[in-house]
Protein backbone atom coordinates (compact mmCIF):
# COMPACT_ATOMS: atom_id res chain seq x y z
CA UNK A 1 0.00 0.00 0.00
CA UNK A 2 1.31 3.81 -0.84
CA UNK A 3 1.48 6.34 2.00
CA UNK A 4 1.66 9.98 1.45
CA UNK A 5 3.09 12.47 3.58
CA UNK A 6 2.59 16.07 4.08
CA UNK A 7 3.83 18.68 5.88
CA UNK A 8 2.46 21.76 7.62
CA UNK A 9 4.83 24.92 7.87
CA UNK A 10 3.30 27.13 10.25
CA UNK A 11 4.15 29.88 12.71
CA UNK A 12 5.02 28.39 15.43
CA UNK A 13 5.87 24.87 14.12
CA UNK A 14 6.21 21.90 11.43
CA UNK A 15 4.14 19.15 11.38
CA UNK A 16 3.60 16.28 9.47
CA UNK A 17 1.22 13.74 8.76
CA UNK A 18 1.51 10.23 6.79
CA UNK A 19 -1.48 8.66 5.48
CA UNK A 20 -1.86 5.50 3.88
CA UNK A 21 -4.23 4.79 0.78
CA UNK A 22 -7.10 3.56 3.09
CA UNK A 23 -7.44 7.12 4.44
CA UNK A 24 -6.00 5.80 7.72
CA UNK A 25 -3.97 8.34 9.63
CA UNK A 26 -0.80 6.45 9.99
CA UNK A 27 2.15 9.00 11.72
CA UNK A 28 1.73 12.62 12.74
CA UNK A 29 4.81 14.61 14.38
CA UNK A 30 5.22 18.25 15.19
CA UNK A 31 8.21 20.27 15.89
CA UNK A 32 7.37 23.22 18.40
CA UNK A 33 10.10 25.85 17.39
CA UNK A 34 10.18 27.60 20.81
CA UNK A 35 10.14 24.19 22.93
CA UNK A 36 12.32 22.08 20.64
CA UNK A 37 14.32 24.51 19.55
CA UNK A 38 15.43 26.74 22.13
CA UNK A 39 18.49 28.13 20.31
CA UNK A 40 16.64 30.33 18.52
CA UNK A 41 15.90 32.22 20.92
CA UNK A 42 11.83 32.82 18.98
CA UNK A 43 9.71 31.23 21.97
CA UNK A 44 6.91 31.68 19.65
CA UNK A 45 8.77 30.75 15.86
CA UNK A 46 9.33 34.61 15.45
CA UNK A 47 11.02 37.45 16.60
CA UNK A 48 10.06 41.47 16.76
CA UNK A 49 13.02 43.12 15.49
CA UNK A 50 12.67 46.50 15.72
CA UNK A 51 10.32 48.82 16.99
CA UNK A 52 8.61 49.68 13.71
CA UNK A 53 7.04 45.89 13.24
CA UNK A 54 9.59 44.16 11.86
CA UNK A 55 9.05 40.12 12.38
CA UNK A 56 11.40 37.63 11.29
CA UNK A 57 11.71 33.93 11.68
CA UNK A 58 15.30 32.09 11.41
CA UNK A 59 14.81 29.97 7.69
CA UNK A 60 17.35 27.76 8.88
CA UNK A 61 15.18 27.45 12.49
CA UNK A 62 12.75 25.61 9.45
CA UNK A 63 15.44 23.29 8.42
CA UNK A 64 16.64 22.34 11.85
CA UNK A 65 12.29 21.56 12.59
CA UNK A 66 12.71 19.10 8.97
CA UNK A 67 15.36 17.13 10.12
CA UNK A 68 14.01 16.62 13.62
CA UNK A 69 10.64 16.12 12.50
CA UNK A 70 11.66 13.40 9.66
CA UNK A 71 14.15 12.43 12.85
CA UNK A 72 11.79 12.10 15.17
CA UNK A 73 9.27 10.11 13.00
CA UNK A 74 11.94 7.49 11.48
CA UNK A 75 12.70 6.73 15.38
CA UNK A 76 9.35 5.77 16.31
CA UNK A 77 9.69 3.29 13.83
CA UNK A 78 8.29 5.08 10.51
CA UNK A 79 8.96 3.52 6.97
CA UNK A 80 9.70 5.88 4.80
CA UNK A 81 10.14 3.54 2.02
CA UNK A 82 6.44 3.19 1.06
CA UNK A 83 5.96 6.75 0.80
CA UNK A 84 4.69 7.66 -2.85
CA UNK A 85 4.14 11.13 -2.65
CA UNK A 86 5.17 13.83 -0.59
CA UNK A 87 3.51 17.97 0.02
CA UNK A 88 2.42 20.57 2.11
CA UNK A 89 2.03 23.75 2.70
CA UNK A 90 3.83 27.39 4.39
CA UNK A 91 2.55 29.82 5.82
CA UNK A 92 1.95 32.50 3.01
CA UNK A 93 4.11 35.35 2.38
CA UNK A 94 7.24 35.06 4.54
CA UNK A 95 10.09 35.48 1.91
CA UNK A 96 13.65 33.57 2.37
CA UNK A 97 16.83 35.83 0.16
CA UNK A 98 19.27 33.32 -1.08
CA UNK A 99 22.83 34.16 -2.64
CA UNK A 100 23.45 32.42 -6.09
CA UNK A 101 25.52 29.35 -4.23
CA UNK A 102 21.59 28.23 -3.97
CA UNK A 103 21.62 27.21 -6.95
CA UNK A 104 24.68 24.43 -6.63
CA UNK A 105 24.17 23.68 -3.03
CA UNK A 106 20.46 22.65 -3.72
CA UNK A 107 21.45 20.01 -6.06
CA UNK A 108 24.47 18.51 -3.59
CA UNK A 109 22.71 18.25 -0.46
CA UNK A 110 24.87 16.23 1.82
CA UNK A 111 23.15 13.22 3.80
CA UNK A 112 25.81 12.99 6.35
CA UNK A 113 25.52 16.72 7.44
CA UNK A 114 22.39 18.63 8.41
CA UNK A 115 20.30 20.95 6.15
CA UNK A 116 21.30 23.52 8.19
CA UNK A 117 24.45 23.83 8.06
CA UNK A 118 24.94 23.43 4.51
CA UNK A 119 22.41 26.02 3.41
CA UNK A 120 23.84 28.53 5.98
CA UNK A 121 26.25 30.04 3.47
CA UNK A 122 23.43 30.39 0.67
CA UNK A 123 21.74 33.08 2.99
CA UNK A 124 21.59 36.41 1.14
CA UNK A 125 19.80 37.42 4.93
CA UNK A 126 20.22 36.05 7.55
CA UNK A 127 16.16 35.94 8.44
CA UNK A 128 12.77 36.49 6.99
CA UNK A 129 10.27 38.62 7.43
CA UNK A 130 7.10 36.53 7.97
CA UNK A 131 2.97 38.00 7.93
CA UNK A 132 3.02 39.45 11.11
CA UNK A 133 5.43 42.40 10.12
CA UNK A 134 3.31 45.48 9.81
CA UNK A 135 7.13 47.63 9.18
CA UNK A 136 6.19 48.42 5.01
CA UNK A 137 3.73 50.98 5.01
CA UNK A 138 5.88 53.30 3.15
CA UNK A 139 6.61 50.80 0.18
CA UNK A 140 2.89 49.76 0.29
CA UNK A 141 2.14 53.38 -0.95
CA UNK A 142 5.11 53.59 -3.03
CA UNK A 143 4.04 50.60 -4.82
CA UNK A 144 0.32 51.93 -5.08
CA UNK A 145 1.88 55.51 -6.53
CA UNK A 146 4.01 53.39 -8.95
CA UNK A 147 0.60 51.70 -10.03
CA UNK A 148 -1.77 54.11 -9.82
CA UNK A 149 -3.87 53.25 -6.75
CA UNK A 150 -4.53 50.61 -4.35
CA UNK A 151 -7.46 49.40 -5.99
CA UNK A 152 -5.16 48.96 -9.11
CA UNK A 153 -3.27 47.09 -7.45
CA UNK A 154 -6.32 44.85 -6.32
CA UNK A 155 -8.01 44.04 -9.48
CA UNK A 156 -3.86 43.30 -10.84
CA UNK A 157 -2.87 40.93 -7.92
CA UNK A 158 -6.19 40.39 -5.74
CA UNK A 159 -4.96 42.24 -2.93
CA UNK A 160 -3.78 46.14 -2.45
CA UNK A 161 -0.56 46.38 -1.16
CA UNK A 162 -0.89 45.03 2.21
CA UNK A 163 2.14 45.37 4.59
CA UNK A 164 2.97 41.31 4.99
CA UNK A 165 2.69 40.73 1.58
CA UNK A 166 6.40 39.90 0.04
CA UNK A 167 6.52 42.48 -2.51
CA UNK A 168 6.05 45.42 -0.23
CA UNK A 169 8.57 43.20 2.04
CA UNK A 170 11.06 42.51 -0.74
CA UNK A 171 10.91 46.40 -1.78
CA UNK A 172 11.66 47.20 1.82
CA UNK A 173 14.46 44.86 1.48
CA UNK A 174 15.80 46.21 -1.33
CA UNK A 175 15.86 49.69 0.03
CA UNK A 176 17.44 48.78 3.30
CA UNK A 177 19.58 46.55 2.36
CA UNK A 178 20.85 47.51 -0.56
CA UNK A 179 24.51 45.66 -0.99
CA UNK A 180 22.50 42.19 0.22
CA UNK A 181 19.64 42.59 -2.03
CA UNK A 182 22.12 42.77 -5.01
CA UNK A 183 23.60 39.47 -3.69
CA UNK A 184 19.98 37.92 -3.77
CA UNK A 185 20.35 35.62 -6.47
CA UNK A 186 16.81 33.99 -5.63
CA UNK A 187 13.50 34.95 -3.53
CA UNK A 188 11.50 31.65 -2.29
CA UNK A 189 8.63 31.47 -0.28
CA UNK A 190 8.13 29.63 3.15
CA UNK A 191 6.68 26.86 0.37
CA UNK A 192 8.70 26.76 -2.26
CA UNK A 193 11.80 26.76 -0.35
CA UNK A 194 11.02 23.68 1.66
CA UNK A 195 9.84 22.35 -1.38
CA UNK A 196 13.32 23.11 -2.94
CA UNK A 197 15.12 21.78 -0.34
CA UNK A 198 13.04 18.59 -0.43
CA UNK A 199 12.98 17.82 -4.21
CA UNK A 200 16.68 18.85 -4.33
CA UNK A 201 15.62 21.25 -7.12
CA UNK A 202 15.02 25.45 -6.90
CA UNK A 203 11.21 24.81 -7.39
CA UNK A 204 8.63 26.93 -8.34
CA UNK A 205 6.05 29.15 -6.57
CA UNK A 206 2.73 27.28 -7.03
CA UNK A 207 -0.71 29.55 -7.98
CA UNK A 208 -1.88 29.82 -4.46
CA UNK A 209 1.09 31.14 -2.58
CA UNK A 210 1.78 33.43 -5.43
CA UNK A 211 -1.08 35.40 -5.25
CA UNK A 212 -0.37 36.27 -1.47
CA UNK A 213 2.66 38.15 -2.80
CA UNK A 214 1.40 41.62 -4.98
CA UNK A 215 3.55 40.46 -7.64
CA UNK A 216 1.32 38.07 -9.85
CA UNK A 217 -0.97 38.70 -12.37
CA UNK A 218 -4.05 36.89 -11.42
CA UNK A 219 -5.17 36.69 -15.05
CA UNK A 220 -2.49 35.74 -16.36
CA UNK A 221 -0.39 33.66 -13.90
CA UNK A 222 2.63 34.92 -14.63
CA UNK A 223 4.72 37.83 -12.80
CA UNK A 224 3.58 41.09 -13.52
CA UNK A 225 5.57 43.45 -15.30
CA UNK A 226 4.25 46.85 -13.97
CA UNK A 227 3.94 45.57 -10.30
CA UNK A 228 7.59 43.86 -10.48
CA UNK A 229 8.74 47.07 -11.71
CA UNK A 230 7.31 48.72 -9.16
CA UNK A 231 8.64 46.73 -6.25
CA UNK A 232 12.05 46.56 -6.32
CA UNK A 233 14.88 46.72 -9.14
CA UNK A 234 15.93 43.67 -11.08
CA UNK A 235 13.56 42.03 -9.50
CA UNK A 236 12.44 39.62 -12.22
CA UNK A 237 15.41 37.43 -12.64
CA UNK A 238 15.19 36.60 -8.76
CA UNK A 239 11.49 35.18 -8.51
CA UNK A 240 11.40 31.66 -9.52
CA UNK A 241 8.71 30.92 -12.10
CA UNK A 242 5.32 30.19 -11.28
CA UNK A 243 3.66 26.66 -12.03
CA UNK A 244 0.63 24.73 -11.40
CA UNK A 245 0.43 23.73 -7.57
CA UNK A 246 -0.14 20.08 -9.28
CA UNK A 247 3.16 19.97 -10.55
CA UNK A 248 5.61 17.41 -9.41
CA UNK A 249 9.06 18.64 -8.97
CA UNK A 250 10.67 15.36 -9.21
CA UNK A 251 11.74 12.27 -7.06
CA UNK A 252 12.80 13.31 -3.10
CA UNK A 253 16.62 14.58 -3.69
CA UNK A 254 19.12 11.42 -2.34
CA UNK A 255 19.39 13.46 0.73
CA UNK A 256 16.71 12.57 2.28
CA UNK A 257 16.37 8.83 0.61
CA UNK A 258 19.96 8.17 1.90
CA UNK A 259 18.89 9.96 5.68
CA UNK A 260 15.36 8.63 6.40
CA UNK A 261 14.90 5.97 4.07
CA UNK A 262 12.39 7.20 1.17
CA UNK A 263 12.49 5.04 -1.94
CA UNK A 264 13.85 6.98 -5.12
CA UNK A 265 10.71 6.70 -6.81
CA UNK A 266 8.94 9.30 -4.63
CA UNK A 267 7.67 12.32 -5.78
CA UNK A 268 7.46 15.93 -4.30
CA UNK A 269 4.66 17.97 -5.23
CA UNK A 270 4.83 21.81 -5.27
CA UNK A 271 3.84 23.11 -1.75
CA UNK A 272 1.30 25.88 -1.56
CA UNK A 273 0.14 28.71 1.36
CA UNK A 274 -1.33 27.26 4.45
CA UNK A 275 -4.72 28.97 3.40
CA UNK A 276 -4.91 27.62 -0.47
CA UNK A 277 -3.92 24.38 1.43
CA UNK A 278 -6.78 24.28 3.85
CA UNK A 279 -9.40 24.83 1.38
CA UNK A 280 -8.15 21.71 -0.01
CA UNK A 281 -8.33 19.85 3.38
CA UNK A 282 -11.43 21.00 4.43
CA UNK A 283 -13.02 19.53 1.13
CA UNK A 284 -13.64 23.15 -0.39
CA UNK A 285 -11.62 23.24 -3.37
CA UNK A 286 -14.60 22.73 -5.45
CA UNK A 287 -17.10 26.33 -5.63
CA UNK A 288 -20.51 25.53 -3.99
CA UNK A 289 -18.87 25.76 -0.17
CA UNK A 290 -18.20 28.72 2.28
CA UNK A 291 -15.71 27.64 4.96
CA UNK A 292 -15.41 30.05 8.10
CA UNK A 293 -12.68 30.08 10.32
CA UNK A 294 -13.78 31.52 14.11
CA UNK A 295 -10.77 31.40 15.57
CA UNK A 296 -8.54 34.51 17.13
CA UNK A 297 -9.46 36.52 14.40
CA UNK A 298 -12.79 35.23 12.09
CA UNK A 299 -11.87 34.41 8.15
CA UNK A 300 -13.66 33.33 5.57
CA UNK A 301 -12.48 31.88 2.68
CA UNK A 302 -14.14 30.00 -0.64
CA UNK A 303 -13.19 28.87 -3.89
CA UNK A 304 -14.02 30.63 -7.30
CA UNK A 305 -14.49 30.09 -10.53
CA UNK A 306 -13.23 33.73 -11.91
CA UNK A 307 -10.70 36.46 -10.26
CA UNK A 308 -13.60 39.24 -8.83
CA UNK A 309 -11.56 41.23 -6.82
CA UNK A 310 -12.99 42.98 -3.71
CA UNK A 311 -14.05 46.84 -5.09
CA UNK A 312 -13.15 47.58 -1.34
CA UNK A 313 -10.38 46.26 -1.30
CA UNK A 314 -10.69 44.50 2.07
CA UNK A 315 -10.47 40.76 0.68
CA UNK A 316 -8.23 38.59 -1.03
CA UNK A 317 -7.87 36.58 -3.92
CA UNK A 318 -5.65 33.30 -4.28
CA UNK A 319 -4.58 30.91 -6.50
CA UNK A 320 -6.99 27.41 -5.42
CA UNK A 321 -4.46 24.85 -5.38
CA UNK A 322 -7.38 22.85 -7.55
CA UNK A 323 -7.58 25.26 -10.24
CA UNK A 324 -9.05 28.79 -10.49
CA UNK A 325 -9.14 31.02 -7.55
CA UNK A 326 -9.95 31.66 -3.83
CA UNK A 327 -11.12 34.54 -2.32
CA UNK A 328 -10.39 35.22 1.93
CA UNK A 329 -11.40 37.61 3.96
CA UNK A 330 -9.87 38.43 7.70
CA UNK A 331 -12.38 39.62 9.52
CA UNK A 332 -10.22 41.09 13.23
CA UNK A 333 -12.76 41.03 15.65
CA UNK A 334 -13.88 37.69 15.87
CA UNK A 335 -13.28 35.58 18.63
CA UNK A 336 -11.58 38.70 20.26
CA UNK A 337 -15.08 40.51 20.50
CA UNK A 338 -17.38 37.65 21.42
CA UNK A 339 -14.66 37.10 24.55
CA UNK A 340 -15.35 41.00 25.33
CA UNK A 341 -19.45 40.33 25.21
CA UNK A 342 -18.79 37.16 27.67
CA UNK A 343 -16.70 39.37 29.81
CA UNK A 344 -18.83 42.55 29.80
CA UNK A 345 -22.01 40.34 30.84
CA UNK A 346 -19.36 38.41 33.36
CA UNK A 347 -21.19 34.90 31.88
CA UNK A 348 -19.66 31.53 30.35
CA UNK A 349 -19.97 30.22 27.17
CA UNK A 350 -23.26 28.22 27.83
CA UNK A 351 -24.77 31.91 27.21
CA UNK A 352 -24.16 31.76 23.50
CA UNK A 353 -25.69 28.25 23.35
CA UNK A 354 -28.37 27.54 21.35
CA UNK A 355 -30.95 27.25 24.37
CA UNK A 356 -29.93 30.35 25.35
CA UNK A 357 -30.19 31.94 22.47
CA UNK A 358 -33.51 31.12 21.86
CA UNK A 359 -34.96 33.60 24.87
CA UNK A 360 -34.70 36.42 21.58
CA UNK A 361 -36.13 35.89 18.36
CA UNK A 362 -34.09 35.46 15.47
CA UNK A 363 -33.37 39.18 14.21
CA UNK A 364 -33.11 40.27 17.93
CA UNK A 365 -36.41 42.29 16.94
CA UNK A 366 -34.67 44.99 15.00
CA UNK A 367 -32.29 45.58 17.70
CA UNK A 368 -28.19 45.34 16.36
CA UNK A 369 -24.67 46.25 17.34
CA UNK A 370 -21.74 46.95 14.63
CA UNK A 371 -19.64 44.43 16.86
CA UNK A 372 -16.44 46.13 16.72
CA UNK A 373 -14.17 46.62 19.62
CA UNK A 374 -11.11 47.65 18.04
CA UNK A 375 -9.82 48.37 14.85
CA UNK A 376 -11.21 46.37 12.03
CA UNK A 377 -9.97 45.40 8.48
CA UNK A 378 -13.27 44.49 6.82
CA UNK A 379 -14.39 46.79 6.69
CA UNK A 380 -11.68 49.50 7.78
CA UNK A 381 -12.37 51.11 10.66
CA UNK A 382 -11.35 52.24 13.98
CA UNK A 383 -13.88 52.53 16.39
CA UNK A 384 -13.73 53.56 20.34
CA UNK A 385 -16.66 51.63 21.21
CA UNK A 386 -19.25 49.23 19.98
CA UNK A 387 -22.01 50.71 18.61
CA UNK A 388 -26.05 49.26 19.25
CA UNK A 389 -28.58 50.58 17.63
CA UNK A 390 -32.40 49.59 17.57
CA UNK A 391 -35.07 50.31 19.70
CA UNK A 392 -34.25 53.03 22.47
CA UNK A 393 -34.91 50.25 25.44
CA UNK A 394 -32.25 48.17 23.76
CA UNK A 395 -29.55 51.03 22.99
CA UNK A 396 -29.81 52.20 26.40
CA UNK A 397 -30.33 49.19 28.41
CA UNK A 398 -29.58 45.74 27.37
CA UNK A 399 -30.67 42.79 28.38
CA UNK A 400 -27.59 40.66 28.39
CA UNK A 401 -29.44 37.69 26.04
CA UNK A 402 -30.39 40.87 23.53
CA UNK A 403 -26.51 41.67 23.91
CA UNK A 404 -25.30 38.13 23.29
CA UNK A 405 -27.83 37.83 19.76
CA UNK A 406 -26.93 41.47 18.48
CA UNK A 407 -23.20 40.79 19.09
CA UNK A 408 -23.46 37.42 16.87
CA UNK A 409 -25.95 38.69 14.29
CA UNK A 410 -23.66 41.88 14.08
CA UNK A 411 -20.55 39.98 13.46
CA UNK A 412 -22.15 36.93 10.72
CA UNK A 413 -23.96 40.07 9.06
CA UNK A 414 -20.71 42.01 8.22
CA UNK A 415 -19.13 38.51 6.97
CA UNK A 416 -22.15 38.52 4.45
CA UNK A 417 -22.07 42.21 3.40
CA UNK A 418 -18.50 42.31 3.58
CA UNK A 419 -18.15 38.99 1.08
CA UNK A 420 -20.87 39.77 -1.37
CA UNK A 421 -18.35 40.81 -4.10
CA UNK A 422 -17.28 37.19 -4.54
CA UNK A 423 -20.28 36.63 -6.64
CA UNK A 424 -20.99 32.52 -4.69
CA UNK A 425 -23.80 30.70 -4.56
CA UNK A 426 -23.12 28.51 -1.64
CA UNK A 427 -24.62 25.43 -1.13
CA UNK A 428 -23.57 24.80 2.67
CA UNK A 429 -20.75 26.17 4.99
CA UNK A 430 -18.08 24.42 6.76
CA UNK A 431 -17.35 25.68 9.88
CA UNK A 432 -14.08 25.35 11.52
CA UNK A 433 -12.11 26.84 14.32
CA UNK A 434 -12.10 27.47 18.38
CA UNK A 435 -15.80 28.24 18.38
CA UNK A 436 -17.03 26.43 15.76
CA UNK A 437 -17.93 23.64 18.10
CA UNK A 438 -20.61 26.15 19.71
CA UNK A 439 -24.23 25.35 18.73
CA UNK A 440 -25.54 28.52 19.12
CA UNK A 441 -23.26 30.07 17.14
CA UNK A 442 -23.51 27.55 14.77
CA UNK A 443 -26.91 28.04 14.54
CA UNK A 444 -27.24 31.85 14.23
CA UNK A 445 -24.49 31.11 11.05
CA UNK A 446 -27.09 29.03 9.58
CA UNK A 447 -29.91 31.28 9.76
CA UNK A 448 -27.92 34.50 8.65
CA UNK A 449 -26.83 32.98 5.66
CA UNK A 450 -29.56 30.71 4.83
CA UNK A 451 -27.57 27.89 4.33
CA UNK A 452 -26.77 24.72 5.99
CA UNK A 453 -23.85 24.39 8.59
CA UNK A 454 -21.59 21.43 9.08
CA UNK A 455 -18.79 21.02 10.86
CA UNK A 456 -15.46 18.62 10.38
CA UNK A 457 -14.19 16.51 12.77
CA UNK A 458 -10.44 17.24 11.15
CA UNK A 459 -8.32 19.92 12.84
CA UNK A 460 -5.13 19.48 10.21
CA UNK A 461 -7.02 20.92 7.35
CA UNK A 462 -3.35 22.05 6.21
CA UNK A 463 -1.93 19.10 6.69
CA UNK A 464 -4.50 17.47 4.77
CA UNK A 465 -4.23 19.69 2.21
CA UNK A 466 -1.32 18.55 1.11
CA UNK A 467 -2.00 14.88 0.92
CA UNK A 468 -4.61 15.28 -0.95
CA UNK A 469 -2.85 17.35 -3.52
CA UNK A 470 0.07 14.68 -3.17
CA UNK A 471 -2.74 11.65 -4.03
CA UNK A 472 -4.77 13.62 -6.65
CA UNK A 473 -1.34 14.66 -8.62
CA UNK A 474 -0.05 11.56 -8.53
CA UNK A 475 -3.02 9.24 -9.47
CA UNK A 476 -3.92 7.70 -6.16
CA UNK A 477 -7.42 7.53 -5.17
CA UNK A 478 -7.94 11.12 -4.10
CA UNK A 479 -11.60 10.82 -4.05
CA UNK A 480 -11.86 7.96 -1.12
CA UNK A 481 -9.26 9.84 0.70
CA UNK A 482 -11.03 13.14 0.58
CA UNK A 483 -14.37 11.37 1.85
CA UNK A 484 -12.75 9.80 4.82
CA UNK A 485 -10.20 12.89 5.98
CA UNK A 486 -12.87 15.66 5.01
CA UNK A 487 -16.32 13.64 6.70
CA UNK A 488 -18.48 15.68 9.04
CA UNK A 489 -18.95 15.58 12.30
CA UNK A 490 -21.94 12.97 12.96
CA UNK A 491 -24.36 15.01 14.70
CA UNK A 492 -22.97 18.46 13.45
CA UNK A 493 -25.15 19.97 11.09
CA UNK A 494 -27.21 22.62 11.56
CA UNK A 495 -30.04 23.74 9.38
CA UNK A 496 -31.33 27.29 8.62
CA UNK A 497 -34.68 28.79 10.03
CA UNK A 498 -36.05 29.93 6.65
CA UNK A 499 -38.56 31.92 8.60
CA UNK A 500 -35.43 34.34 9.78
CA UNK A 501 -34.94 35.46 6.13
CA UNK A 502 -37.00 38.63 6.50
CA UNK A 503 -36.10 39.73 9.58
CA UNK A 504 -32.24 39.11 8.70
CA UNK A 505 -33.23 41.49 5.25
CA UNK A 506 -34.57 44.68 7.27
CA UNK A 507 -31.78 44.05 10.47
CA UNK A 508 -29.13 43.76 7.54
CA UNK A 509 -30.13 47.35 6.14
CA UNK A 510 -30.73 48.96 9.38
CA UNK A 511 -26.71 47.25 9.85
CA UNK A 512 -25.35 49.13 6.75
CA UNK A 513 -26.99 52.43 7.31
CA UNK A 514 -25.65 52.12 10.72
CA UNK A 515 -22.12 51.20 9.72
CA UNK A 516 -22.09 53.68 6.53
CA UNK A 517 -23.16 56.69 8.96
CA UNK A 518 -20.65 55.76 11.30
CA UNK A 519 -17.76 55.18 8.06
CA UNK A 520 -19.13 58.91 6.97
CA UNK A 521 -18.36 60.93 10.27
P1 LIG B 1 -6.39 30.26 16.82
O1 LIG B 1 -6.10 29.02 16.04
O2 LIG B 1 -6.68 31.47 16.01
O3 LIG B 1 -5.42 30.52 17.93
P2 LIG B 1 -8.71 28.75 17.77
O4 LIG B 1 -9.28 28.30 16.48
O5 LIG B 1 -8.03 27.74 18.64
O6 LIG B 1 -7.78 30.02 17.59
O7 LIG B 1 -9.91 29.42 18.61
C1 LIG B 1 -9.69 29.92 19.89
C2 LIG B 1 -10.91 30.74 20.32
O8 LIG B 1 -12.09 29.95 20.34
C3 LIG B 1 -10.77 31.24 21.74
O9 LIG B 1 -10.14 32.50 21.70
C4 LIG B 1 -12.22 31.33 22.23
O10 LIG B 1 -12.65 32.68 22.14
C5 LIG B 1 -13.02 30.52 21.23
N1 LIG B 1 -13.80 29.45 21.88
C6 LIG B 1 -13.36 28.34 22.47
N2 LIG B 1 -14.39 27.59 22.96
C7 LIG B 1 -15.53 28.27 22.66
C8 LIG B 1 -16.94 28.03 22.89
N3 LIG B 1 -17.39 26.95 23.51
N4 LIG B 1 -17.81 28.95 22.43
C9 LIG B 1 -17.38 30.04 21.78
N5 LIG B 1 -16.07 30.32 21.54
C10 LIG B 1 -15.17 29.45 21.99
C1 LIG C 1 -3.05 35.16 5.29
C2 LIG C 1 -2.10 35.30 6.43
C3 LIG C 1 -1.98 34.21 7.43
C4 LIG C 1 -0.72 33.41 7.12
C5 LIG C 1 -0.24 32.59 8.30
O1 LIG C 1 -3.05 36.25 4.44
O2 LIG C 1 -1.38 36.25 6.54
O3 LIG C 1 -3.12 33.39 7.45
O4 LIG C 1 -0.93 32.62 5.99
O5 LIG C 1 -1.11 31.65 8.69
Amino acid sequence: MSTWLAFDASTQSLSAILVDDSGQVTAEESVNFGLDLPDYNAPKGFVQNTAEGEVVSDPLMWLDALDLCLERMRSNGVDFSGVRGISGAGQQHGTVYLSDLWFTKIKALDPSQALSNQIKPCLARDVAPIWMDVSTGDECREISRSMGGDLRVCETSGSIPIERFSGPQIRKFSKDHKASYAKTARIHLVSSFLASILSGSDAPIDHGDAAGMNLMNLDSFEWDPGLVEATAPDLNSKLPSIEASSTSLGTVSLYFQKRYGFHSNAEVIAFTGDNPSSLIGMGAGEPGTLVISLGTSDTLFAAMTKPTTDPNGYGHVFGNPSGGFMSLVCFRNGSLARERVKEHLGVDWTAFDAEHLQATPLGNDGDGMIPFFGPEISPRIDLQKTILFGSPEFVQNPSAAKYIRACLEGQFINMKLQTQWMELTPKQILLTGGASTNDGIAQTVADVFGLPVERLSSTNSVALGGILRAAQALGGDAGTLKEILCAPVAGSRRTPDESASDAYQRLACSFSETLRSLQDE
